[in-house]
């Protein structure tokens, strides 16, 4: 396990805990009716974005999917106009028009979640051939949930990414289900890295994608690899998502004794215990950070409600080139 410095476990911790209220909070929103449209959740999958995004700087880009608020947070998302775009006003990332499947911070390297599954594989694939084009010893990360691995994107994207060697990395976030299908029901293959073999690339795998540290020392590797120049990898992480697959979802074809045994590995109340045990943070700073936390996201909600709605033309904006 990698020793890290104090200011790196609080950064790793800080963004576990905006993820957690972020989205608790949003739940919350939801049913008031202050955010509209479809909105995944990332509670209980937060170490696996947190670890992976720990070894990307705002030049490294990244695609998300459906469920991305965990990823748009762990690479540093304004959460006011994170909060504000939920809510479709304005002053959102995205000017309001995209809500929760739409969210990007082009500056930050993010471009953007995504609705369409299995979208991002192609358009990350394209990023990461500027990357090489260019030179810019950038990388590229494009985040999936297991299910997306069955659309032929997936395999167009990496079949080219490995032929071409190209600067990207396949991060699959595996939770078992894609809404309420089973994995076991939707692929022969137990594991997803396998897959890497077939295209002639390494593939890494995280058993416990809920240990934000065991994430953060699988991803070291697989990311000195992707900068080295020797082309793309796959990493497949186990994680869980708590809630329904989307606020449409009462979750019903999931026993609760399965929930509730994961909810028991949770990422963040373990990382905790480890920090408490296995650094110089103590509980009471981490307390502070949660408290902090509380704030930002208290302070998000407000700016949202205190913003307006777009003006319709904003709907014509950006559509073109300038
Ligand atoms: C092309 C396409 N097909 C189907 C859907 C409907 N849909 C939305 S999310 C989802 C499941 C995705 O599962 P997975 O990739 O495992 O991500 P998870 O939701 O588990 O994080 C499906 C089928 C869609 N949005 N786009
Ligand atoms: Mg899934």
């Amino acid at each position: 396990m990698a020793q890290l410095s104090k200011d790196q476990y609080l950064e790793l911790y800080l963004k576990m805990e905006r993820i957690r209220e972020f989205d608790m909070r949003i739940n919350k929103l939801v049913r008031r009716g202050f955010v509209q449209g479809m909105t995944h959740f990332s509670v209980g999958e937060e170490a696996a974005s947190v670890g992976a995004m720990a070894h990307l700087t705002y030049d490294d880009i990244i695609f998300s999917n459906h469920r991305g608020h965990g990823q748009s947070i762990a690479k540093d998302m304004d959460l006011n106009r994170m909060m504000a775009e939920l809510a479709g006003k304005v002053t959102g990332v995205s000017k309001g028009r995209g809500g929760s499947m739409h969210l990007a911070d082009f500056e930050k390297g993010n471009y953007g979640t995504n609705g369409i599954v299995g979208g991002g594989y192609a358009l990350a694939t394209g990023a990461a051939l500027t990357q090489q084009y260019n030179e810019t010893g950038n990388i590229v990360v494009a985040f999936s949930g297991d299910g997306a691995t069955n659309e032929g994107s997936f395999h167009e994207s990496v079949n080219l990414a490995a032929t071409w060697k190209l600067p990207i990395i396949f991060f699959i976030i595996n939770n078992r289900y894609g809404i309420s299908m089973d994995i076991t029901k939707a692929t022969n293959t137990p594991h997803l890295y396998t897959r890497a073999e077939a295209y002639g690339i390494p593939g890494y795998y995280v058993e416990d994608g809920n240990d934000v540290i065991a994430v953060y020392d699988k991803m070291a590797k697989v990311v000195e690899h992707v900068r080295s120049g020797e082309g793309p990898a796959i990493i497949e992480v186990e994680s869980y998502r708590w809630f329904g697959h989307s606020t449409a979802d009462a979750g019903k074809y999931r026993s609760k004794e399965e929930v509730d045994s994961w909810k028991k590995k949770d990422p963040l109340l373990n990382f905790r215990n480890y920090l408490a045990e296995n650094s110089d943070l103590t509980t009471e700073e981490l307390d502070v950070i949660h408290d902090q936390v509380v704030q930002e996201i208290d302070a998000a909600y407000e700016f949202a409600q205190n913003s307006p709605d777009p003006e319709l033309s904003v709907a014509f904006e950006d559509v073109w080139a300038d």
